[in-house]
């Protein structure tokens, strides 16, 4: 079982959408468990204070490392072995290759940044950043929650066999061939003959072949970092 234990100013945003769908069937089947803890149960003034203004003045608050460190440190002795990681934008990016190495660790302990960010003092104490994307949110929940739902989908279970990964093993980079589903013709458009036709091989050519020319059209940057289409 994957335990994930998420710590945040707003705690009740969890489960939320991870809740439906096949990541909610981890959840109830207990490949995955998600603890959303609330960070002012980290502080130990009666204000709860999580955040104040940043020295040097500018706009914005920061969030204290007390009560970060407090709770990171908690986790920590409770479980060494433990992943703890900072979603921010200055991360590590996120990727399918990323999200297989995470769904290898039993513990996640995701701290969910908001205001302009974390104490720097508790950032580099947490020592692991991770990014959703070159763009800036107002928290780190949904980052967290993009994270727990791409490492769920990997967990031995989590699929039933209508979502087997089988078919993301020929899109390694994440690059889908064109998919069809009936009617055959749809306002005079025809499904490729190739995918009517029961020639598994000739299928899996076309597949494999649409897949690259799809990264070479819309994802020339994939080719050039040397993503594979196909890539077994
Ligand atoms: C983010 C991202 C992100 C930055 C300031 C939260 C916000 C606020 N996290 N990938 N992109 N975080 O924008 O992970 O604290």
């Amino acid at each position: 079982m994957t335990r994930v234990d998420v710590l945040s100013i707003f705690p009740e945003l969890f489960p939320g959408p991870l809740g439906a769908g096949v990541v909610g069937r981890a959840l109830e089947r207990g490949l995955l468990s998600v603890q959303a803890h609330d960070l002012r149960d980290f502080t130990d003034d009666r204000h709860r204070q999580v955040d104040d203004t940043a020295f040097g003045g500018g706009p914005g608050m920061v969030l204290k490392p007390e009560p970060l460190l407090r709770a990171v440190r908690q986790f920590r002795a409770a479980d060494p072995s433990a992943r703890v990681i900072l979603l921010s934008p200055q991360g590590r990016r996120l990727t399918q290759e990323v999200v297989r190495e995470l769904a290898g660790e039993a513990h996640l302990v995701l701290v969910c940044g908001r205001y302009q960010g974390v104490d720097e003092r508790a950032r580099e104490e947490i020592g692991e950043e991770l990014s959703i994307g070159d763009y800036v949110l107002s928290g780190g929940e949904l980052a967290a929650m993009v994270v727990v739902e791409a490492v769920a989908r990997l967990l031995p279970g989590t699929l039933g066999s209508q979502e087997s990964l089988s078919d993301e093993t020929f899109t390694e980079s994440g690059f889908e061939p064109p998919l069809y589903t009936r009617p055959a013709v749809f306002e005079g458009r025809e499904v490729p003959e190739v995918l009517r036709s029961g020639h598994h091989a000739e299928i899996e050519r076309w597949r494999r072949e649409q897949s690259r020319e799809q990264m070479r059209r819309r994802r020339p940057d994939m080719v050039r970092d040397g993503a594979t289409a196909g890539g077994v």
